[in-house]
């Protein structure tokens, strides 16, 4: 998320496209509100059901599930040929200049490069190049030339003409043409339009593409890096943010470092030589990874043993996401598993294939509140406990408002709370049972064991004096970085050095745990309200990541000469001698050896200061060792879910060449003729994610009893089915069971002249807690995203009868 939820206030349009905050992120919808009161923002909700964030629309697109690429690409077609771009920020801060290798093309839907690896379509990606001249990087800034980024992207989507793009969404043309010019209305210097997306944009299997569809429009309209714009990821859990910040995904490293590759790094010197980019910050990459190195391995980490480089685990080239976890644990190459804080028997894809994949494990740890329908897979509906060796281990936890610790919410704030009450009977905060089964391991790899190097000389220090519970100050301090000869928190990741003498955990924290020297407490508990802005950036309040940044990529909000584009919503600029600044600049404003100002030509040229071109990737090319293309193309092209009631308007081509399936009966893809009907999920505000703790709670079960089946009236009236009958929905892979809901807010989509029924499901039952039901995911597939391997939880097929 580029901006924060109370940035939201200041936008003239938001387009709310695949998210609902109304019901899963009420704090966020509060400040849309906020704007429509105090200053008329208008707002735009695009979602396949009428939503209660819809109810507050100015316009409402109903769309198919899974043409949001169509749709978004439609309008940034609506904003070039209208002439409603923002020019000057087109030029300046995108690469729309720059020249592409003339063999990049386009046709039949496949873009150049497409090839065969081990039986597998990919790409190629060499044609996907900019034209150079020895290191510079070749730019008409005319944007007249045919091979420039600009011209490409206007041929690009000049075919997503606005009968084309209804034909293939379902939405009505006049909505449609509404919205076009409603949302290119904030392509101006003064006009602000602000994006917010979450599952309903990313839970495809080209979910990476429509995000780069929404940052093209974005970057068009200038709405980047400016108060009341931004691409704003509404995240999910309340500290999905902060589990992503430390490397919860399998191919990260804290602070978004890539995770060594054991054939691509060898050595600390191949990873430093293949993952720090010439320009851009990431130009610090040694610093980042050095000092991380040395949180871990303390004074064992050296210069002359690559500072325990190898004591890091690395990645084999293959995919360890969810999916593919539960593939191999199906086929039976994983034997222990731990399921700590998450209950994958509800929330994974193929949920019975993901359950019966647990019955091949020696053993399962739970780590949770509830006994939840994972720690209870082997007395399931239907499973015959003798017949499963599993030995099952239940640890329960404390809850959030157990313990104490910080919480990163979407706009990256860090947020401390302190502990309101103790955790009820054995349950302890996950810090107390990872510190002991640490040191439990620990004492087994002093007896000896394969490679004990790294566990037996890891800095493991938190214990606090006369408390069972390890000290979290501890924790804090070591993520945030110290100097390693004092110990004393390091106040930014400007003072990371690569020589071994600053320890820093995630270097993108660094700075959360300095002490404030006016308010006298770290950073992250700050509860300051000064904001002489009035727009909403309240510095003093928590710390926002990195830097103490409200919004990424503030140099966009001035011109090159720096006069803010808008001084109503000035977050930095130039005044002619110095730079004022409300936010913390995300450039060089200052010169780091002298401190002196450094006048805003210099940072016009690299305000994206993240990406090796410095400037917005309107073009997602093959340039820099980070900033890879995405496997399925440098531009976002409309492709048809995996299951789809449709052929593919745009091309031969039906589905994303690179989408990823992956193997097993959860991977079964059915045919329109048998499920004739859409597929799509979601979630209710009664209730949370796989609903272990909300269907433990008796008011929100009171509230919300009953898992249930959303279909149209029409759809009702053609199968005869009344408000509250039993229903059956099938799927090539399952069935489940649950009530009849029917509301206009489902209607059939007229796509391509044919009428279309969606069927929407929430997904928080399971057959544990107060109230069990089926569970959505009973009936969803192991189909993904290449670039995330985010399930397509958002679009598939089904059918529906009466039970
Ligand atoms: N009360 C509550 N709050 C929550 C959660 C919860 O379970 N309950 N979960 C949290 C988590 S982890 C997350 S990730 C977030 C998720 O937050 P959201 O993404 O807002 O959640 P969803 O309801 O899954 O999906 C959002 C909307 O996408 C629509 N949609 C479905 N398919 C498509 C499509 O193809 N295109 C478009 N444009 N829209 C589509 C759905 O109809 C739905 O209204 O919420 C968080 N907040
Ligand atoms: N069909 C469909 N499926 C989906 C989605 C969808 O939109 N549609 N959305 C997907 C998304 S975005 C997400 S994030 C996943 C979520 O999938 P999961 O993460 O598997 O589901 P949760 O219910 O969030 O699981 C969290 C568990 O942590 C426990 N817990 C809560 N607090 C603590 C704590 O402090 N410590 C410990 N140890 N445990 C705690 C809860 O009791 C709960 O059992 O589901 C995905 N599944
Ligand atoms: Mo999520």
């Amino acid at each position: 998320m580029t901006n924060h939820f109370i940035d939201y206030k200041n936008s003239d349009v938001v387009m709310v496209i695949g998210a609902n905050p109304a019901e899963n992120h009420p704090q966020a919808m509060k400040w849309i509100l906020r704007g429509k009161a105090e200053r008329g923002t208008k707002l735009i909700v695009v979602d396949p059901r009428f939503t209660k964030t819809a109810a507050h629309a100015d316009i409402y697109a109903p769309i198919r599930p899974g043409t949001d690429i169509a749709f978004l690409l439609g309008i940034i077609n609506y904003a070039l040929e209208h002439n409603l771009y923002f020019h000057d920020y087109v030029v300046n801060y995108t690469n729309a200049s720059f020249l592409v290798d003339p063999n990049f093309k386009f046709e039949d839907g496949l873009f150049s490069g497409a090839t065969t690896k081990d039986g597998q379509f990919v790409y190629d990606p060499t044609t996907w190049q900019y034209q150079k001249e020895g290191d510079k990087i070749k730019r008409d800034p005319t944007l007249q030339d045919p091979n420039c980024v600009f011209q490409i992207l206007k041929r690009f989507v000049s075919r997503y003409d606005i009968k084309t793009v209804c034909r293939i969404t379902g939405t009505p043309e006049d909505v449609y043409r509404q919205v076009c010019e409603l949302y290119c209305s904030t392509g101006r210097p003064d006009k602000a339009g602000n994006i917010i997306y979450a599952m309903g944009i990313t839970q495809h299997t080209y979910g990476s593409q429509n995000v780069r569809a929404v940052a093209i429009l974005q970057l068009l309209l200038g709405n980047v890096g400016i108060a009341g714009g931004g691409i704003n990821a509404q995240r999910g859990e309340s500290n999905v943010q902060g589990s992503t910040d430390m490397a919860m995904l399998f191919h990260l490293l804290p602070g978004y470092l890539s995770c060594p590759d054991a054939t691509k790094h060898p050595t600390l010197k191949d990873y430093i030589a293949k993952e720090t980019p010439k320009t851009s910050f990431w130009s610090n990459t040694p610093k980042f990874l050095i000092s991380q190195l040395k949180a871990w391995f303390g004074p064992k980490a050296t210069p002359e043993n690559e500072f325990c480089y190898q004591w890091l685990p690395k990645l084999d080239g293959k995919d360890h996401s969810h999916m593919a976890i539960f593939q191999s644990m199906a086929e039976g190459k994983i034997k222990g598993f731990f399921a700590w804080g998450q209950n994958p028997a509800v929330g994974g894809p193929a949920a019975e294939a993901t359950r019966k994949a647990m019955e091949k494990l020696d053993w399962l740890v739970v780590v949770d509140l509830f006994e939840t329908e994972t720690a209870a897979f082997w007395k399931r509906p239907g499973a015959d406990p003798r017949k499963i060796k599993t030995e099952v281990f239940f640890l329960p936890a404390a809850f959030s408002y157990e313990k104490e610790g910080t919480v990163t919410n979407s706009g990256r704030w860090i947020q401390y709370r302190w502990k309101a009450v103790d955790p009820p009977g054995d349950a302890k905060s996950d810090l107390w049972i990872v510190d002991r089964l640490f040191k439990a391991v620990r004492e087994e790899y002093r007896k000896g064991g394969r490679f004990p190097d790294p566990i037996l000389n890891m800095v493991w220090d938190y214990d606090a004096p006369g408390s069972e519970e390890p000290d979290i100050n501890k924790v804090a301090l070591e993520i945030n970085g110290y100097e390693v000869d004092t110990g004393k928190p390091l106040p930014g990741f400007a003072k990371l050095t690569n020589t071994g003498s600053t320890a820093c955990g995630c270097w993108i924290y660094a700075g959360y745990w300095a002490p404030d020297p006016d308010l006298g407490v770290v950073a992250a508990k700050r509860r300051d309200r000064t904001d002489k802005s009035g727009l909403g950036l309240y510095p003093k309040w928590s710390f926002a990541w990195p830097a103490n940044r409200r919004i990424v990529y503030n140099r966009c909000s001035c011109d090159p000469s720096g006069r803010p584009w808008d001084p109503a919503r000035a977050l930095v600029y130039w005044d002619g001698s110095k730079w004022v600044t409300n936010d913390v600049p995300d450039f060089g404003a200052k010169d780091p050896a002298t401190g002196a100002d450094v006048p805003p030509e210099k940072s016009a040229q690299n305000p994206f200061i993240m990406v090796p071109e410095g400037v917005g990737r309107l073009f997602g090319a093959q340039y820099g060792p980070r900033a890879a293309a995405l496997k399925d193309g440098p531009l976002p092209e409309h492709y048809e879910p995996i299951e789809s009631p449709v052929r593919n308007l745009m091309s031969k081509q039906q589905n994303n060449p690179v989408a990823k399936i992956y193997k097993g009966e959860g991977a079964t893809r059915g045919e329109p003729e048998k499920y004739p009907y859409v597929l799509t999920t979601h979630r209710l505000v009664e209730h949370y994610q796989s609903g272990a703790v909300t269907r433990n709670s008796p008011w929100l079960t009171e509230l919300m009893p009953e898992m249930f089946v959303g279909i149209s009236p029409r759809l009702a009236a053609k199968l005869g089915i009344k408000p509250g009958d039993r229903v059956v929905v099938l799927t090539a892979r399952g069935k489940i069971y649950g009530r009849a809901s029917v509301l206009p807010t489902l209607q059939p989509l007229k796509v391509d002249g044919k009428e279309v029924e969606v069927v929407a499901l929430p997904w928080h039952w399971g057959y544990q807690g107060m109230a069990p039901g089926d569970s959505a995911n009973v009936v969803t597939a192991l189909f993904g995203d290449p670039n995330t391997f985010i399930p397509e939880y958002k679009a598939l097929l089904c059918d529906v009868r009466k039970a």
